[in-house]
């Protein structure tokens, strides 16, 4: 796949702090289009999808803005599996990372239609894998991962139409340093792979994704779930929930890098970003350099 379709979800319905919604906007700002086709890709800009605005209520039995962020995903899903259909790369644009329930249940399906091996890679400082009983906020961008394993609000859970849309081997967490105690519970139960940033401090970030990428073969689909807060949070402060102690430059350079590597991936989305806590579009700016090193672009030939 060398066409990428890019497109925004520009809303922040799922998230505690506001901000996430001008998260496409940067990434355009950026110049996020131009520099993936500079690397020789062929990519279209489908521009922002549309769904509800922000109504900022308090939770509902646990759940805040349930039916904004379903609306949210059901539009999500339909557009990042007709950009599959299109044999398009899809590049969703966030948004909280509440759409990923949307993006990756779209990304399942097509992976079951065609008979793929899906695999993804969650790059997060959190777990994401809260549900209405155990979230602290309500707050649906820490329960997707619950969700996708066919834990959460039916509504949810059954988007892509099978719940759950994904089964544990499949997932695995990366740059993880934020976990509430219930959540470390669910993490436990529903037995998803965590590379922690203690594992990666111990065994450092190569070794970390030798084990994260281990049987990625020519029948794997790839999808990258890169919340933006996964970097550190120094290096990237434009993040609603920024946790210190994330990858370094160079670590989150050669987590891409080795992505790049397998020549895999076939589906991403970035979210989190919040230009609202950003300092002159750092983040943005950072953010596009290193998915330009998740599409390839290194430093010398290889
Ligand atoms: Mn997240």
């Amino acid at each position: 796949m060398n066409k990428i379709r890019l497109m925004g979800a520009p809303t922040d319905v799922g998230a505690s702090r506001r901000g996430a919604s001008m998260g496409p906007a940067a990434l355009r700002v950026a110049d996020l289009g131009q520099a993936l086709a500079q690397l020789g890709l062929e990519v279209r800009d489908s521009g922002d999808l549309a769904g509800p605005a922000n109504p900022q209520l308090p939770p509902v039995q646990g759940l805040r803005h349930l039916e904004q962020v379903v609306q949210w995903n059901q539009t999500v899903f339909e557009a990042v599996g007709d950009a599959l259909r299109q044999e398009e790369l899809p590049l969703l644009m966030g948004g909280d990372h509440a759409l990923a329930i949307g993006s990756i249940a779209a990304v399942a399906r097509h992976c079951r239609q065609q008979g793929k091996e899906l695999r993804v890679l969650w790059l997060d400082a959190h777990a994401d894998a809260n549900t209405d009983a155990s979230s602290p906020t309500g707050n649906i961008h820490g329960m997707p991962v619950a969700c996708l394993l066919g834990v959460g609000p039916q509504a949810l859970t059954g988007i892509g139409g099978q719940a759950p849309a994904l089964l544990p081997q499949q997932i695995c967490q990366i740059g993880i340093r934020s976990v509430d105690r219930e959540e470390k519970r669910h993490l436990r139960e529903l037995g998803v792979r965590v590379y922690d940033m203690r594992h990666i401090d111990e065994h450092g970030m190569r070794l970390t994704m030798e084990q994260a990428l281990s049987g990625v073969g020519p029948q794997t689909h790839l999808h990258v779930s890169f919340d933006v807060d996964f970097l550190d949070s120094a290096l990237a402060p434009g993040v609603g929930t920024a946790v210190p102690g994330g990858p370094t430059y160079r670590e989150a350079q050669l987590c891409m890098e080795m992505i790049a590597d397998t020549g895999r991936l076939a589906s991403l989305e970035v979210m989190e970003l919040n230009p609202a806590c950003d300092v002159r579009n750092q983040t943005a700016e950072l953010v596009v350099d290193l998915v330009e090193s998740l599409f390839g672009k290194s430093t010398l030939i290889r």
